[in-house]
């Protein structure tokens, strides 16, 4: 499918085809060349054809021939993989700069005018660079279209780049099995022309006129989609990795704070603690060091909105 597509979707898409192309190519010669020979000896050493075997004691030209060309070709392989991978490691200096954060179970990029999203949206022909960390765990954040990919691991901050130079909409995921729904860290890169882009990125007044319009408890029930609250705690009753938000805010929770048991009632304070210092108080029957703090990623504003959300969900 990659093979025949015929337009390029990133600057990384030739040199990543080509050495797949090359390394696919000398496999092919192989497969085609050895079957062939199998199928002959066996037809032209046969039993009847050839009833007395020869020995044959070392040859330093055969030895040769298969060591040289063996070299030769994998150098080859060598260079086109390493043609291909160089470039990705360095990115141009007037590159756009998106933060991306991944965690257990998605990704937000979050852009230098503080705008922050759960696409990727990113201008046609610039080039666009990504400095990811992780929360967690190990994620890999990986673009098809592209041809890019790179570990996100935590503690360690990571890097890629890519041009992108087609209009449209594109697959990207996570691709490190990092857990339970590891599946739900499916999202996209949308590509867009440079004066559409300025106006996306420029626009704050489209996220406060939808803020304005929405209730705060639908704002929310957004930011919380966005954010992927949902990947570990539903609104139904049902237990997933996290408890279930329902009939959550006003009544007692139990949490584990040291090694007591407390209980206390889920008011604003709570919740609010709940989200930026998560594994201070860990409700009873659950485990620490899955849910990490929100702290710099959301406003105030935006925790106001999720509580008036919580209330909501009897
Ligand atoms: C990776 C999974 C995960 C994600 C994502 C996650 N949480 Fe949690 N959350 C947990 C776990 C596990 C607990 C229980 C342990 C604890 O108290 O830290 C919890 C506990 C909570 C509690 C306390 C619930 C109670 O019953 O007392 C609140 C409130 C909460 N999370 C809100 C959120 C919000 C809001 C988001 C999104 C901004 C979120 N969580 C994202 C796993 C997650
Ligand atoms: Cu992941």
């Amino acid at each position: 499918m990659y093979i025949l597509a015929s337009t390029q979707a990133s600057n990384f898409v030739s040199g990543v085809d080509r050495a797949f192309l090359v390394i696919l190519g000398i496999c092919f010669v192989f497969l085609i060349g050895l079957t062939v020979t199998m199928i002959y000896f066996i037809y032209r050493y046969d039993k009847k054809r050839n009833p007395q075997a020869t020995q044959i004691k070392g040859s330093t030209t055969l030895e040769i021939v298969w060591t040289v060309i063996p070299v030769i070709l994998v150098l080859v392989m060598f260079y086109y993989g390493w043609a291909g991978w160089k470039p990705m490691k360095s990115a141009p200096d007037d590159s756009f700069e998106i933060d991306v954060i991944a965690r257990m179970w998605n990704f937000t990029f979050q852009y230098e005018n503080g705008k922050k999203t759960d696409t990727l949206f990113v201008p046609m022909d610039k080039p666009v660079k990504l400095n990811m960390v992780s929360l967690d765990v190990v994620h890999s954040l990986y673009i098809p279209a592209f041809r890019v990919k790179e570990d996100v691991v935590p503690g360690r901050e990571k890097f890629m780049w890519f041009i992108p130079q087609k209009e449209g909409i594109f697959d990207l995921f996570c691709t490190e099995y990092c857990g339970l729904s590891h599946s739900y860290m499916i999202n996209s890169v949308k590509v867009v022309p440079q004066n559409e882009f300025d106006k996306w990125y420029t626009d704050t007044t489209a996220t406060v006129a939808s803020a304005a319009i929405d209730s705060p408890s639908a704002a929310g029930k957004r930011i919380m989609t966005n954010i992927g609250c949902f990947a570990c705690h539903t609104i139904d009753g049902n237990k997933l990795v996290g408890p279930t938000f329902k009939g959550l805010y006003g009544h007692e929770a139990r949490i584990k704070v040291g090694g007591d048991i407390k209980t206390v009632i889920a008011d604003d304070e709570y919740i609010k603690k709940a989200i930026l210092d998560p594994n201070s108080e860990i409700v009873e029957g659950y485990n620490k060091g899955f849910m990490q703090s929100y702290q710099g990623q959301l406003t105030d504003t935006e925790i106001n909105q999720i509580i008036e959300y919580l209330k909501t969900i009897k």
